[in-house]
């Protein structure tokens, strides 16, 4: 017997409603990573998947990867989510549109299929003008969240993809606290 493989790998699937912000919020995690830790490219990739390709984005770990993975269309992820065990999900909410009924769909069959921790992004936060409304949405997907039994402790996160100036570094910051949030709250 050899020795125990000493690397993790999680998969974690990016879900949520068509056009949230899913691919954009995986290619700018990946430009912060290669940034971050000087990589010669984003970690990134394509794999093929059926019909369509998903973006994968490794994050790497002290224990292991997380691989974040964005999977399908909105129609497609209850059908997904059931029928491989993922221990967590990466729930993307536009801050914009905030919840929509569609967030409520991929949100009950993420339960029904045992995703224990949902981690929440809260995605083109940098669209939104007025901090007070930025407040509430938050306010409004945490007690969607507890009303659906992912608990209080669940990380939700503002981000905002393609800022300039100063406010991009606000959001440059906030891939980092996504990233620390997914790794920490997803085992
Ligand atoms: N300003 C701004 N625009 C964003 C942000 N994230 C996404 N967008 C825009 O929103 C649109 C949809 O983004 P996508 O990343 O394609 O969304 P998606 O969830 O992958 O969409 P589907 O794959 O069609 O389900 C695009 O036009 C993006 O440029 C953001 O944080 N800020
Ligand atoms: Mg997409």
């Amino acid at each position: 017997m050899g020795q125990p493989y000493p690397v993790r790998y999680t998969v974690v699937p990016v879900i949520g409603p068509d056009g949230v912000g899913k691919t954009s919020l995986l290619q700018a995690l990946g430009g912060y990573l290669q940034q971050r830790d000087h990589l010669p490219a984003p970690p990134v990739r394509f794999v093929q998947t059926g019909g369509s390709n998903a973006l994968v984005l490794d994050v790497r770990g002290d224990g292991g990867f997380h691989q974040l993975v964005d999977f399908a269309s909105a129609e497609e992820q209850p059908g997904l989510l059931r029928s491989t065990p993922f221990p967590g999900a990466v729930l993307v909410v536009s801050a914009p549109d905030s919840i929509v009924p569609a967030t409520l769909d991929i949100l009950m069959a993420a339960r029904e299929a045992g995703i224990a921790r949902i981690a929440l992004a809260l995605t083109k936060c940098n669209l939104v003008e007025d901090p007070e409304m930025l407040d509430l949405v938050t306010m409004e997907v945490r007690e969607v969240l507890e009303k659906y039994g992912c608990g209080d402790a669940a990380p939700v996160v503002c981000v905002g993809a393609g800022a300039e100036g100063r406010a991009a570094e606000r959001w440059w910051r906030a891939n980092g606290e996504l990233l620390q949030a997914v790794q920490t709250w997803i085992p």
